[in-house]
């Protein structure tokens, strides 16, 4: 059964639905639900959340089952997050990379609910030994890309134990202040603030600890990428942390802007639980750049909005740019790094505008 259409997303594809927020309609921190944009690998299943459990297996001191009710009887908290795709910005890249092809809005900042994944991790007791715990989802096929194993496979993705542990790593069974829907991983889906969203797995089934690091599909033929190391051989390994990156919400690419008047550039800027410390903008393609002011302040895992108020000198056309840099120093590059490949486009995006 597809979902309903939803129309204030871009559809980037269909069943499975992988649907794009406007970018250009960012407002307020959180990203309403009905436009956060939606990526699913297979179709959405339909949980009914009575019969719902989710089983702690594996290296653990005994096997535990909850139902929502017990997830829901459990000391909860609330942690306001961004989720961003890692293949967000797909579409910028020349020569053109496989995948769904996202521009700006495969981002999202919502407030989530639910209890630490920790909680329950205790729960269960963990082994002595445990490396990783492998979050798996309700949902299951068959991937598109070429080299993948011959039976069906769920989605799953892992966590190491230090990371699994963390106060901020949610079970959630609530965003914005409604229950999660069938779209974003209802009843309960895992939230991991500061990681590329493939981390964050929907409609979670299943919590596995291991004592090895885990080797699914979606962290080593999928969103795993080689990394260079000097003077050593390179390992193939899974996408985590987000990268600090902004991005321009207004004036949106193509906009026609009237000669005279004062414009409004505003966006958003994040990192994997840094501060944003600085925001730039260039209105010359990356030449010169002005400092933005910070709209909001750094809040856990939430993005900060920020603004700069250009006066141009002359009509024309304007290739502006946005650069964040965090607490942690780290920068948007000029360039995107070719050993991300398809995912982690965070360098400075061009958006091109008219002034007339
Ligand atoms: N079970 C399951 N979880 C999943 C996925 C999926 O296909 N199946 N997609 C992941 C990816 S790649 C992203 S970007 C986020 C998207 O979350 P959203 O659809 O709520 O925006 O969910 C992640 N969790
Ligand atoms: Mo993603």
């Amino acid at each position: 059964m597809p979902l309903k259409p939803i129309p204030a997303l871009i559809t980037r594809q269909r069943d499975p639905d992988n649907l794009e927020s406007h970018f250009s309609a960012l407002d307020g921190v959180l990203t309403p639900n009905d436009s956060f944009y939606v990526r699913s690998h297979f179709e959405a299943p339909v949980i009914d959340p009575g019969a719902w459990r989710l089983r702690i297996e594996g290296s653990v001191h005994r096997i535990v089952d909850l139902t929502l009710t017990d997830l829901r009887g459990m000391a909860a908290q609330t942690h306001t997050a961004v989720l961003e795709c890692a293949g967000n910005g797909r579409l910028f890249l020349k020569p053109k990379k496989d995948g769904v092809q996202w521009e700006l809005g495969a981002v999202g900042c919502a407030r989530w609910k639910g209890v630490p994944l920790a909680a329950v991790l205790d729960r269960a007791g963990v082994q002595p030994g445990v490396i990783d715990v492998v979050l798996e989802g309700a949902d299951s096929g068959t991937p598109e890309k070429a080299d993948h194993p011959k039976a069906k496979i769920t989605y799953s993705r892992s966590l190491p134990l230090s990371k699994a542990r963390q106060p901020e790593v949610l079970l959630a069974y609530e965003m914005n202040g409604e229950p999660l829907t069938r779209a974003h991983g209802a009843p309960v889906r895992a939230i991991v603030p500061g990681w590329y969203a493939m981390a964050s797995v929907k409609w979670l089934r299943r919590i596995l600890l291991i004592d090895h690091r885990f080797q699914g599909f979606w962290q080593t033929v999928d969103y795993a990428y080689w990394s260079a190391h000097d003077g050593q051989p390179p390992e193939h390994v899974p996408i985590s942390d987000i990268a600090v990156k902004s991005t321009i919400a207004q004036p949106a690419g193509n906009d026609r802007i009237a000669f005279g008047a004062p414009v409004r550039v505003f966006g958003a800027a994040w990192s994997a639980g840094a501060a944003i410390t600085t925001v730039e903008v260039s209105v010359d393609d990356g030449k010169l750049w002005n400092a933005a002011k910070l709209i909001d302040e750094a809040h856990e895992h939430a993005w900060q909005r920020w603004e700069f108020v250009w006066r141009p000198d002359k009509p024309g056309r304007y290739t502006l740019r946005s650069r964040a840099t965090d607490a942690a120093g780290n920068t948007q590059p000029a360039e995107h790094n070719k050993d991300h490949g398809g995912y982690i486009v965070h360098h400075t995006l061009p958006v091109v505008v008219e002034v007339e």
